[in-house]
């Protein structure tokens, strides 16, 4: 410990002690680290800011400054004594139990309370920091937080996994079944959700000062059940048990207006005064977000509808007591559930009110925070850029200039320059089912004020079309931010389009899309500049080095140390082993430990006994008509068909293959429910046919999250990403499937289409027709019967004479195909989709090809590191710089 004269006395780096594994916090140890990026600030030029950031607000010390004189800042002692120590005080201290009656649930509880400590003691230094030091943050702002586990992705970060696992030991436990007791954070529906979690990682691993904005759900993802073949939804009381990974903060409260109306303020033409109806409170609950390889920790910020305030005592002195508790529980309901939609937007006045709460509470945080730096208001963008994850967290444009103009008393123009300079926005999907509007009698009701400053949004808007393009109506109604339906809607996509400097999607087919279709006209309007592509990315913290341990050792060994995980580049090396037999070996093997893992888990999750070594064939994803999991058991049941035309001689000479199917389809998506009672079905039957035995088993796995998809996806050998061309905007998940050595199977879709780029076409399996085919396909197929062929009749055939069940439960799926106009082109694709199968067990068999595709493909792969998708954001949209902490070996 040390002790420092300076009024402001922490020492940093953290951690003095000399690192000598990867993962320790010395600024001295390069292997933890890529290379800085931009901007790293030295020891000297840290003093110099530090010294002049706080005399620009005040020359003496301040109070606080003060009280940091005789605080000096060491990590926590990183022994295994110390960490059992620390796990028993949490034991006996903060769960009241002795080591005597600790069950493996107390031992995870109080193993993480302890490894909580450390982050937040990190966790206060960077916001320290980042304060000091006024640096520009990014706030990522998300409905959705797909976070999965924390405790082993903490302790990889904080490079304690080994010290942990023997500390535990000592007391008689194994940390692997320990890890197992915490339960996912499911704050989120799919890709979205995850995508957000893997950028929040990506700014911590890269010290970006970067927030998560979310709201913290009582009940996450809902937990699917299945039974007799049906998904039945269960509520996910997540925090019924203690969550070690939120800190509340109930000194971080903003109240939220709804309803009411609106008086003239007569200081100003564009100023109102806002008089509400009700008014709730939003709390904060900071969830950290480790570092690896750094000691910053980035922060996702929950709000949770507080209700104390609400409870009536009067009506409760008067016997009322169901009416003394009415208002915290409308108010509570607020914050209670996460909508299960994925990619599809129900349109509920309870979820306007969510998505108000989160902006509203976000909104006056960001600003709080602002303003702590004593800057002009017109300085935000230069401090804060937010980012719309979609247009979920649109209504934060409103609430901006009605805090600037209303509360700031800035004017119209100077508000309007502001925030169009610090919000930026992602589109996510293109699918019409998901485009957000909002009925504007119900924002009236709801929203009075933030209605007016949308229509004024619009109008000026429109006022400036209408003199770039005079006369065009047709233009200025195809673009008005307020659709003329009956009611007349607010269309959410284009609010947040004009309320922000860059629009992007999510992979380069996808950019291209939206420039060509939604926003055709904005780009004319706006500018080509303004539209830019973000290709997605994904965590190698936790998509490779958490989920797939050996394989995390191969590259460690290739690599030389493990600076890929940090620095996904590195595994470019692994080219050069390519033809190293003993290697290839080992990489066949650490595949082959992962299937085994997954036989396992889906013996205990399902009952079902697969083989290993078998090809596993994997579609795990959200059950959606665009992603065709139907075309996939389709083409399930055409294999069982022609394996039952064979001779038993001619059976046992095809390919083993299990085909692993999960995901959740929207509580209210009966189509989608339907497939996923067809694939059990299939299972079913496929499965108690001992003719068939080994040689085709059909898995539905229940409940996929993230950490199921932790155990799926490393042992896939091919997966697929199937969509009809130019629906899936990027997908994540075929990212993380190639990124763990596995095949993909696919069409010219999404990020697919990159990811063959990258690692070249030799190593993907592509078919299906191209996006600028499918209007036409779907032209034809509006005014003609489909043309199913042999295959697709033959399945359709089963279906019909009742092999899976009664025939006229999935009647309506094939009707969707033969008499619905088959929107999603099954019967198009088919055949070729039939041949490419063909091809991959061509190629399976051969063992020595597939593992150099298997190799290959790895080795290719770090474009697809949320670090780097990070990385372009920080420098194309956010305009922010890395600032690293433990670069600074000094004391101030
Ligand atoms: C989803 C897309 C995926 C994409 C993720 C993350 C929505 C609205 N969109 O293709 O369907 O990978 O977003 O960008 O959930």
């Amino acid at each position: 410990m040390s002790r420092n004269s300076g009024y402001f006395s922490t020492t940093i780096p953290l951690n003095t002690a000399k690192a000598t594994t990867p993962g320790a916090h010395d600024a001295d140890v390069p292997v933890t680290q890529p290379t800085p990026l931009k901007r790293v600030v030295s020891g000297a030029a840290l003093k110099e800011l530090l010294a002049s950031g706080s005399s620009s607000q005040s020359k003496t010390p301040s109070k606080m400054d003060n009280m940091f004189q005789n605080y000096s800042h060491s990590e926590i002692a990183r022994d295994t004594a110390t960490i059992k120590n620390s796990v028993i005080m949490h034991l006996t201290a903060t769960f009241l139990r002795t080591p005597m009656s600790m069950d493996s649930g107390h031992a995870y509880l109080a193993s993480a309370f302890s490894v909580r400590d450390r982050l937040l003691q990190r966790w206060n230094l960077t916001n320290e920091f980042h304060d000091r030091m006024k640096a520009k943050r990014v706030y990522y702002m998300s409905l959705e937080f797909l976070i999965g586990r924390t405790f082993d992705n903490a302790l990889l970060a904080l490079d304690l996994r080994e010290e942990y696992s023997k500390a535990l030991g000592d007391v008689g436990f194994c940390l692997e079944d320990i890890i197992d007791e915490e339960r996912d954070a499911a704050l989120g529906n799919g890709g979205l959700g995850r995508l957000a979690a893997c950028y929040v990682d990506s700014m911590a691993c890269q010290d970006y000062p970067g927030w998560g904005y979310g709201l913290r759900y009582k009940y996450g993802m809902f937990q699917q059940q299945i039974i007799n073949g049906y998904q039945v939804e269960a509520p996910d009381c997540w925090l019924d048990s203690p969550n070690p990974w939120e800190f509340p903060r109930p000194d971080v409260t903003y109240p939220v207006k709804f309803y009411g109306h609106l008086e003239r303020d007569p200081s100003s033409e564009h100023r109102y005064i806002w008089k509400s109806d009700v008014v709730y409170d939003a709390m904060a609950f900071d969830v950290p977000v480790p570092g690896y390889g750094t000691t910053n920790v980035g922060n996702i910020r929950l709000w949770s509808c507080k209700t104390n305030s609400l409870f009536d005592l009067n009506k409760f002195n008067s016997g009322d007591y169901h009416g003394a508790t009415g208002g915290q529980v409308a108010a509570q309901i607020l914050t209670d559930v996460l909508y299960p939609n994925d990619n599809t937007n129900e349109g509920k006045e309870l979820r306007l009110r969510q998505e108000y709460l989160f902006c509203s509470a976000t909104m006056q945080d960001i600003i709080a925070r602002f303003k702590k730096t004593g800057r002009p208001m017109r300085d935000l963008p230069d401090l804060a850029a937010i980012q719309l994850n979609d247009t979920h967290p649109t209504l934060g444009v409103p609430e901006l200039m009605r805090i600037l103009i209303d509360e700031e008393e800035l004017t119209w123009d100077e508000a309007w320059e502001i925030t169009t300079r610090t919000f930026a926005f992602t589109n996510h999907t293109i699918l019409p089912e998901a485009m957000e509007k909002w009925p504007v009698p119900m924002l009236d009701k709801i929203l009075p004020r933030h209605m007016g400053i949308m229509y004024d949004i619009n109008l000026f808007f429109l006022q400036s079309v209408e003199k770039q393009f005079p006369g065009d109506r047709d233009l200025l109604r195809r673009i008005s931010i307020i659709e003329e339906s009956n009611p007349q809607q607010v269309r959410m996509a284009f609010l947040a389009c004009v309320g922000s400097h860059k629009v992007n999607g999510v992979a380069a087919i996808h950019s291209d899309i939206i420039k060509q279709t939604i926003f055709k006209d904005f780009v004319r309007i706006q500018g080509e500049d303004k539209f830019i592509n973000k290709t997605n990315g994904v965590s190698p913290r936790r998509w490779m080095n958490e989920c797939n341990p050996d394989m995390s050792s191969l590259l460690t060994e290739v690599v030389g140390d493990r600076s890929w995980v940090n620095d996904l580049a590195k595994t470019k090396k692994l080219e050069e082993r390519v033809t190293d037999q003993d290697f290839r070996q080992r990489w066949w093997d650490a595949k082959q430990a992962n299937k085994k893992r997954l036989a396992d888990y889906i013996l205990t999750t399902t009952g079902i006994r697969v083989n290993p070594n078998a090809l596993f064939d994997v579609q795990v994803k959200r059950i959606h008509e665009y992603k065709r999991q139907l075309m996939n058991i389709l083409s399930v049941i055409y294999r069982y068909h022609c394996l039952k035309q064979m001779t038993p001689e001619d059976r046992a000479k095809e390919l083993h293959r299990v085909v692993v199917f999960a995901g959740k389809a929207a509580s209210g998506y009966w189509v989608a429910k339907q497939v996923i009672k067809l694939i059990n079905s299939v299972a079913e039957v496929v499965n108690a046919d001992e003719e068939i035995g080994d040689v085709l088993k059909v898995v539905f796995i229940p409940d996929y999250s993230v950490t199921a998809a932790e155990y799926i996806i490393p042992a896939s050998d091919i997966s697929q990403h199937i969509s009809t061309a130019g629906t899936e905007a990027s997908g994540t998940s075929n990212m993380k499937f190639v990124l763990n050595g596995g095949i993909i199977l696919g069409t010219v879709d999404g990020a697919n289409i990159e990811i063959g780029e990258e690692i070249g076409e030799e190593q993907i399996f592509f078919f299906g027709c191209l996006a600028h085919e499918v209007e036409d396909f779907r032209h034809y197929l509006r005014f003609h019967q489909p043309k199913p062929d042999d295959a697709l009749q033959t399945a359709f055939d089963m279906i019909q004479r009742n092999t899976f069940g009664d025939a006229a439960i999935f009647q309506p799926l094939i009707d969707s195909i033969l008499r619905g106009g088959d929107v999603y082109l099954l019967s198009v694709d088919f055949p070729s989709y039939i041949q490419a199968h063909k091809a991959v067990e061509d190629a399976y068999r051969n063992r020595e090809e597939w593992i150099t595709k298997s190799i290959l493909s790895v080795a290719r792969m770090s474009k697809f590191s949320s670090d780097r998708s990070i990385q372009e954001y920080a420098e194309e949209v956010w305009n922010i710089e890395p600032v690293r902490v433990n670069s600074c070996n000094m004391s101030i």
